[in-house]
């Protein structure tokens, strides 16, 4: 997510950073490189204008000149932009106050629909919704039957029938309220292009069941296209919101930062991977912080929240307290990780780590294999990875069927992950605001 922008961001920040002091016009060149770093990154050319200028109206006040941190002092400002740009606060989702609520989902084809039904199903159960999953994909042969399969794995009861989509919506609407489900969740049709016959059949629904959130889902892969997407649904339809999917693969990230100021609606999900946990709750701040390279610590800790066990963290706690992590406990925390989702999308969120760990394949493959690695070594050799010499490798390496130079990379990589975790135990929530602040 948003690779290439970050560490070109990260580069122009650390050069900055060097600097004792600034000069305006070395402020200036900065700027152009963000400027270039973000037209390169797909933003919409008015958005990336209108946001250079406003960073460097207040990049180039007197109050930074005089600063005795001026680079901090920019990157703060840009950090503040980029939020902005990004949606100020998360938008919340809106809900019935008599009767279920529903939420109706639209977008183009293959753009995510039917899969984020699914996540957000999954999500507001877990929060404690009785979701139905309503299919008013008629137009797709296979439509109906993809929901009720993602349904059935996820024991969420879906509503089908062979009426009109209208029709579909209202009965379904009804089924709730017979089953007593407060959450209804509508996949809808979509179409390769905006047509006039798709945006009357929404229409249509949209009239007849008056949903509390229409949440248009969008393709960050479309690039720019996302933005006249955007814009093109508000105008003949109306939305509430914007799903942005599949984030987790090598979109520039552009429009997730055009979307709000060009098509003027907050973005409220983004979706990171085709599994049915890969959603996230879209905040505008933690995005900002990512896409500068400082990992989002609020969202790891979350999530990391959803998996481990109270009991479990507190453990873990402890150990992280008495700086006594071992590969015992990393072994247990792979294997956390795991729950969590793939692991480049955790191991993303930790700042600072994209630099720090390039190149180093974090595949779930390359897990399987780590896992064999640790069980190969005995207890003693898990507290204390020091005592692991030369002998002791080729044994770990001929247990676990690996070679000698993956248990020196997985040794290496653990020196590396323990490094982090211990900086990660240091900085509080506060301390990581104050990155931003000094
Ligand atoms: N990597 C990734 N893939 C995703 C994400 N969301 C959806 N997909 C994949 O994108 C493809 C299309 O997803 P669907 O949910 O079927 O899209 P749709 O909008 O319902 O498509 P139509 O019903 O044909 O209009 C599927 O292969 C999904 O697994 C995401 O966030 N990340
Ligand atoms: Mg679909």
């Amino acid at each position: 997510m948003f690779t290439e922008l970050s560490s070109k961001l990260e580069l122009i920040i650390k050069k900055l950073r060097g600097q004792g002091k600034l000069t305006e016009n070395n402020i200036k060149d900065a700027l152009k490189e963000v400027r270039r770093a973000l037209l390169e990154a797909d933003v919409n050319y008015k958005v990336v204008k209108d946001f250079i200028s406003k960073v460097e109206a207040r990049a180039i006040g007197q109050e930074v000149l005089k600063s005795i941190t001026p680079g901090q002092q920019i990157i703060k400002i840009v950090y503040d932009e980029l939020t902005l740009l990004l949606g100020k606060d998360s938008a919340g989702m809106k809900y019935s106050s008599s009767g279920p609520t529903v939420w109706m989902l639209v977008g183009l084809q293959g753009s995510g629909k039917t899969t984020a039904c699914g996540k957000l199903a999954s999500y507001y159960r877990k929060k404690g919704k009785t979701p139905l999953l309503i299919a008013a994909d008629v137009q797709r042969p296979a439509a109906v039957e993809q929901l009720m399969i993602l349904g059935k794995s996820l024991s969420i009861p879906v509503y089908s029938s062979k009426d009109n989509p209208v029709k579909i919506c209202q009965n379904g609407r009804g089924k709730a309220i017979e089953e007593k489900l407060d959450l209804v969740i509508i996949d809808t049709a979509g179409r390769l292009h905006i047509d006039e016959e798709l945006m009357k059949e929404l229409s249509l629904i949209k009239k007849e069941v008056s949903p509390q959130e229409v949440m248009l889902v969008v393709d960050s892969m479309t690039g720019q296209d996302a933005v006249n997407i955007a814009s093109s649904f508000e105008n003949k339809l109306g939305i509430d919101g914007i799903i942005l999917t599949k984030l987790d693969g090598d979109a520039r990230g552009g429009a997730a930062l055009s979307l709000l100021s060009v098509a003027g609606k907050p973005i409220k999900y983004v979706g990171t991977g085709e599994k049915l946990d890969a959603l996230e709750i879209f905040y505008p701040d933690r995005m900002a912080s990512r896409i500068l390279g400082m990992g989002d610590v609020v969202t790891l800790v979350e999530k990391a929240q959803d998996v481990i066990s109270q009991e479990e963290a507190q453990k873990l706690e402890k150990r992280l307290q008495q700086k006594a992590f071992t590969l015992k406990d990393f072994h247990v925390q792979l294997q956390q990780l795991k729950k969590m989702g793939s692991l480049d999308s955790v191991i993303n969120l930790i700042p600072g780590v994209s630099g720090t760990l390039k190149g180093i394949s974090m595949d779930d493959k390359a897990l399987i294999r780590i896992e064999a690695i640790i069980s190969s070594m005995t207890d003693v050799e898990r507290m204390k990875p020091h005592i692991i010499d030369g002998s002791r490798r080729r044994r770990i390496a001929l247990g676990s069927g690996t070679d000698i130079q993956e248990v020196n990379k997985l040794l290496k990589q653990f020196t590396v992950m323990q490094k982090m975790i211990k900086d990660i135990h240091k900085m509080d929530l506060r301390k990581l605001k104050g990155i931003f602040k000094f």
